[in-house]
């Protein structure tokens, strides 16, 4: 593993805070490395940077950004297999999935850099001869991204490329516990030659300090957020005071529904991709399994059998499936959760315990008999648990799914094309994949949740939204 850069990288210069702190590979509890401590006054000197660098880069033409973009793009591409194998370390996730996350990322940075040049005004049709209506798309101004750890490098270039993009200065503030896949991400911008202060990056022990000023200053005009609900509400309220334009992408509780007519080898196979993949660390994680109940017990039985198959192991090993829990509150969550189904009366078809007596792993489980009071029915586990829970009417089954705070991604399996028109219409959720387990993979589609699953859409087009402004024109001549 190449040796991280322990600094900070504000106004084009790599700087160093007093302190750093270390970073620890979950799969072994071993250091793997250090980032720099910011407190709140570099985040100050990195909001100054980038509120600095903004009138230049809000003026770049768009075929440059996309040029720079482009570059940054192809470095990402051709340290591939490095970054992924910083990630895996730091992260856990299997060294595969890891290399197809920073593909995934770098899809993100081609994406917008082609999205730079389309971003279009309007003219429109004036009420009196002498005056012209032109609508303009404009930069938002200093944005704040902060991101999580689950994706390390999806989420930095999903949010920092098209705010890039837009002609917005960014202050990228990454996960704690994964900040050296951000660090390189930054170290390849800086590589690609964006100008000073356009991308400036605070790694931080102390994010409440850090996001404190990131979402009151009012030189930030923007924050985009990945995370949990709960910071994502915070967040929300401490950007309210200066109405700041705020996208949030935060937990869901998916509901993955197996209907009577539906394949069942093809349902099976697409619980286990939209559970177990990053060890269920997934946003957009099927959370509740619901299986009509005169098939019941046969998906019972073979869904039980296949994941007795998965492999839990260290993410860099060869044929292992899936890698640790982030860290100890994480692996104790998903244990209260799966104690809590026992006790009130489900039952284990695999799994259900810790593994090995290193690291944060926790076997792949399925649950039986699963009801609405256990705790795994109602919170994010956010862990490699599939509880199955039985249904009678389609009616039934959509009101169950709905009934929840959340509205992030819904998943349902029928081969009746009625019922998949009339189940994508009721479902209350950003994303919906009819007999599809993996919807995210597309980047150019809107992500993004209903009710307290967020704000805004990332991605494709859509994804560019939330760093401009419009403004109306009326010129009288
Ligand atoms: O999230 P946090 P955590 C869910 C999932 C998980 C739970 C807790 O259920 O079990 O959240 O994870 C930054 N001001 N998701 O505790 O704390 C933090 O530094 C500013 C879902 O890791 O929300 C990191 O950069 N920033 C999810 C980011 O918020 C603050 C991904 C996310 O961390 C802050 C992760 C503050 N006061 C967890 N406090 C998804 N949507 O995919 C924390 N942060």
């Amino acid at each position: 593993m190449t040796s991280p850069s322990n600094k900070l990288y504000i106004n084009g210069n790599w700087i160093p805070a007093a302190d750093t702190f270390p970073i620890i590979d979950p799969a072994t509890g071993d250091i793997v490395g250090d980032a720099a401590d910011a407190d709140a006054d570099l985040a100050l000197q990195a909001v100054e940077a980038a509120h600095a660098a903004f009138p230049a880069w809000s003026k770049t033409t768009a075929p440059r950004r996309s040029k720079l973009l482009y570059r940054w793009y192809e470095l990402i591409m051709e340290h591939r297999d490095e970054i992924a194998t910083l990630l895996t370390c730091e992260m856990g996730k299997p060294f595969p999935e890891a290399k197809g996350e920073v593909s995934f990322a770098a899809n993100f940075v081609l994406w917008y850099a082609e999205e730079a040049k389309r971003i279009y005004g309007d003219t429109v049709p004036s009420n009196e001869p002498n005056k012209r209506i032109t609508v303009l798309r404009q930069p938002v101004g200093v944005v704040a991204a902060i991101t999580p750890w689950n994706f390390p490098a999806a989420m930095v270039t999903r949010k920092v490329a098209p705010a890039l993009a837009a002609g917005c200065t960014v202050i990228l503030k990454p996960a704690e516990q994964t900040p050296l896949t951000a660090i390189r991400l930054v170290e390849l911008a800086a590589e690609a030659g964006f100008p000073p202060g356009v991308i400036n990056l605070v790694t931080t022990s102390s994010p409440a300090e850090v996001g404190t000023v990131l979402t009151t200053d009012p030189r930030v005009r923007k924050v985009t957020f990945t995370g949990s609900t709960e910071v994502g509400k915070l967040l929300y309220r401490q950007a309210a005071d200066t109405i700041k334009r705020i996208s949030l992408e935060l937990g869901g509780h998916a509901p993955f529904i197996v209907f009577e007519d539906a394949d069942l080898d093809l349902a099976v196979q697409g619980v286990i991709a939209s559970k177990y993949r990053n060890a269920g660390q997934t946003c957009i994680c099927t959370n509740r399994v619901y299986v009509h109940e005169s098939i019941a017990e046969t998906f019972a039985d073979k869904l039980g059998e296949a994941v007795s198959l998965l492999r839990v192991g260290h993410g860099m090993k060869e044929g292992v499936h899936i890698g640790p829990l982030i860290d100890e509150q994480a692996l104790a969550k998903v244990e209260r959760h799966v104690q809590d189904a026992l006790q009130k009366g489900a039952t284990l078809l695999t799994g259900g315990s810790r593994e090995g007596d290193r690291g944060y792993f926790f076997q792949a489980t399925v649950l039986n008999n699963a009801t609405e009071e256990m705790q795994i029915a109602t919170e994010e586990t956010f862990g490699p648990v599939a509880p199955l829970f039985t249904f009678q009417t389609e009616d039934e089954v959509l009101a169950r799914a709905n009934n929840t705070p959340y509205g992030l991604a819904a998943y349902f399996f029928t081969r009746d094309i009625g019922r998949v028109t009339r189940m994508q219409e009721g479902l209350d959720y950003g994303i919906i994949g009819a007999n599809d387990p993996a919807p995210s993979a597309a980047i150019q589609a809107p992500f993004g949740g209903f009710k307290e699953s967020g704000l805004a859409r990332e991605g494709g087009k859509y994804g560019l939204d939330a760093f401009l402004e419009t403004k109306y024109i009326s010129l009288a001549f």
